[in-house]
């Protein structure tokens, strides 16, 4: 199949075989701009905002779920670009799901162990139907630490997890060595305003960032609308519908409006995804 353009006037540089290479690899690089020049820059400036603000107790690899705090967010999170985009993947019913600035300093950023998305979401999806648009806010590089993804893993079934040190890693938790082969990995390294995809049960994650350069990226997470999702008292949270028709009987939340979920709003690092 040949290119196509999405009717925004923003291009999707995209093929038949791009959305093929995605569903059975459960990652896809995309070596192009998602966003229009002037919104991704809107985007970063908000982002070095945020980032300056954040209390000394958090660490920057610990901002999940900002668009609770920062519905300003929704600017992005909803852009018929990125919607646009992500309709090629998963189809016209699409739910935001959840969002993480992944913020790694220079020098003394943290890894992110081996896991699974889905093993973090305690059960409270019907289906692993997740699809992740990481939009490199920063280049990421195998020097600062981009993400690495082991091909084809979102097949599988769930895998054993233990523990890591968590002053060094995102979470407290990896999936254990014998489980994949870490040979497999892939870099996804992109330049900044680029994004890479995965799906939530694709195997992930990436190194410390020991270099002189920070690596952010933002994740911005949808499902498809006939995932259901119920709250449960390990996992509760706001959902919404980014577009199309609800398929599951879900409940959605307003986008734009801050919504608290009762706990601290920077988890400095815990295991909150
Ligand atoms: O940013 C990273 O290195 C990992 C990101 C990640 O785990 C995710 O988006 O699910």
């Amino acid at each position: 199949m040949g290119k196509t353009m999405s009717v925004a006037t923003h291009p999707i540089h995209l093929t038949g075989g791009d959305v093929k290479f995605y569903g059975e690899n459960g990652y896809f690089i995309y070596k192009h701009a998602l966003l229009p020049r002037e919104r991704f820059d809107a985007l970063k400036a908000y982002f070095e905002e945020i980032v300056a603000d954040l209390p000394s107790h958090a660490r920057p690899e610990g901002m999940d779920t900002p668009h609770f705090a920062f519905p300003r967010l929704f600017e992005w999170l909803l852009a018929d670009e990125v919607l646009d985009f992500v309709e090629r993947f998963i189809g016209p019913d699409i739910v935001f799901w959840s969002s993480h600035f992944l913020c790694k300093p220079p020098g003394k950023g943290l890894a992110v162990p081996w896991h699974e998305d889905s093993s973090y979401w305690k059960g409270s999806l019907s289906e692993p139907k997740v699809i992740t648009v990481w939009l490199a806010i920063d280049d990421s590089t195998v020097e600062n630490g981009c993400m690495r993804v082991i091909p084809g893993t979102h097949h599988g079934g769930f895998s054993d997890y233990e523990e890591v040190d968590k002053e060094k890693n995102v979470f407290g938790t990896q999936i254990k060595s014998d489980q994949f082969d870490e040979g497999l990995a892939v870099d996804l390294q992109l330049r900044q305003g680029e994004c890479h995809l995965h799906h939530g049960r694709a195997i992930h994650g990436s190194n410390a960032n020991t270099s002189v350069k920070r690596r952010c990226g933002y994740t911005m997470r949808y499902m498809t609308a006939d995932v259901k999702f119920t709250s449960n008292e390990n996992f509760s949270h706001a959902i919404y519908l980014a577009r199309g028709q609800d398929r599951a009987g879900n409940t959605y939340t307003e986008p734009g409006t801050v919504y608290e979920p009762g706990k601290d709003r920077w988890h400095g690092g815990a295991l909150s995804k």
